[in-house]
């Protein structure tokens, strides 16, 4: 299988909800409390008799996946506390072994098949637990202990429970922050582990966090572009570093702007992987509900727009730090039909600058109306008219401008050209 027939679906799927669920959500202070509280391990393990998620709140995390109008779903097997979703011969530390009893990620792989969900797995490397992850000259038998555990773990991921279509692994940075690519990828014996994972899952994408390059990059709480591979953005709902419930949630993004976020990565051709973090007995906040339901409200009537959409250098982009930023918003397109996803109403007339490409037909996505437009070859400028004077959806709304071919962007080799048209 080549790696673009691979990359198929995930290209097409361009949403995805990430789920963070694990001892952490019991303290409700976020997934890295154990570090940043230095809690000893002993002593945090105590909380693992307590995970008890109410029956049925995997169902919740997919129905929310679902109502999101996502794609595929990536559940956190194992954060970096080192507690597992699954059952493990390598670790008692399971949610199997203690607490609720059960292999929650069973139970996710199932009922996201069940709705038609592709079924992400994301698995931390590194494990606090482990001095040899720290200090590993110091530890060099903890260090081997933990690359077992790691080869082990993955391996029952990848052999119990059928087919897994993205491996996201996460912690591979050292603890002191000094190696970077090849240093980490022998730290994690990453080639060895990657041909492992791919002989048990030949069709699986791979990101690039265990030091090898892999299927795709995953940057984080930006919307960017693949430069070399397919990207997927990942982020949080509400403060930037509050993966993992937090009780106390600041900024919270509103359901505009993280469907500005999804629009810009389907621009760049890229996927957008927005978290949640449900509370401590696996139910999803209504924070987090009402704003991925009212982005997945907007993706049924507008989900032409993103689904199987192609990256598009027409300009108007709702992102910070772009010198055309102040357009009416992004466009996506597939083949000779661009998706114009305008986010600040213009009322009555839209005007679109920098359009190389003749135009033949604008029609408001949503409803289908045809809209009168001119185009002008000489200054590249697109003006619809005749619109809503009050934007028909509050939160985007796409007019379909089919072009004679596939819509590029005029340069302007003078900057001040425009000035005297
Ligand atoms: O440290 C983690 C963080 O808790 C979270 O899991 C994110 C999600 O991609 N990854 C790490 C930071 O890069």
């Amino acid at each position: 299988m080549t790696y673009e027939e691979r990359m198929k679906w995930f290209n097409e799927a361009r949403f995805g909800i990430y789920v963070h669920y694990g001892l952490y959500s019991l303290l409700g202070r976020g997934e890295w409390t154990m570090y940043s509280e230095r809690i000893p391990a002993a002593e945090y393990a105590k909380l693992a008799d307590q995970f008890n998620p109410a029956p049925g709140c995997v169902k919740e995390w997919v129905e929310t996946a679902k109502a999101a109008g996502a794609k595929y779903m990536v559940l956190t097997t194992r954060h970096h506390e080192g507690f597992c979703l699954f059952d493990s011969k390598y670790s008692d530390f399971t949610s199997v072994k203690h607490g609720c009893k059960r292999d929650i990620v069973r139970e996710y792989v199932d009922a996201a098949r069940e709705a038609g969900l592709k079924v992400g797995l994301y698995y931390s490397l590194l494990d606090w637990r482990f001095p040899g992850y720290f200090e590993p000259e110091k530890y060099p038998e903890s260090k081997e202990a933990l690359l077992t555990q790691i080869f082990g773990q993955v391996r029952e991921l990848m052999t119990n429970y059928g087919q897994i279509d993205v491996l996201e692994y996460d912690g591979g940075w050292d603890a002191r922050l000094q190696n970077k690519g090849v240093d980490k990828a022998n730290f994690w014996r990453a080639q060895e582990l990657n041909a492992m994972v791919r002989e048990l899952q030949p069709t699986i994408i791979i990101n690039d966090r265990s030091g090898t390059e892999e299927d795709i990059e995953t940057p984080e709480q930006v919307v960017r572009g693949g430069k070399q591979k397919m990207t997927e953005s990942c982020m949080c709902i509400g403060e930037s570093c509050a993966w993992g419930y937090t009780r106390f949630n600041p900024n919270w993004k509103t359901s505009e702007q993280l469907l500005q976020h999804l629009v810009q990565a389907a621009q760049l051709g890229g996927n957008y992987l927005l978290n949640i973090g449900p509370c401590p007995d696996g139910s999803i906040r209504i924070e987090e509900y009402e704003r991925v339901q009212a982005v997945g409200s907007w993706l049924k009537i507008n989900g032409e727009a993103i689904y199987n959409s192609q990256s598009c250098e027409l300009i108007g982009a709702t992102q910070p730090g772009l010198v055309d930023l102040n357009l009416q918003g992004p466009w996506t397109r597939k083949g000779n039909i661009g998706y114009w996803c305008i986010f600040r109403w213009p009322g009555e007339t839209a005007t679109a600058v920098r359009i190389a490409t003749p135009v033949k037909k604008v029609t408001m996505l949503a409803t289908g109306k045809e809209y009168p437009f001119t185009w002008d070859k000489n200054n590249g400028k697109l003006t619809v008219t005749g619109l809503p004077k009050m934007p028909q959806d509050l939160l985007a709304n796409v007019l379909k401008v089919e072009f004679e071919d596939v819509p590029r962007r005029k340069e302007e080799p003078d900057l001040a050209e425009w000035i005297n048209y």
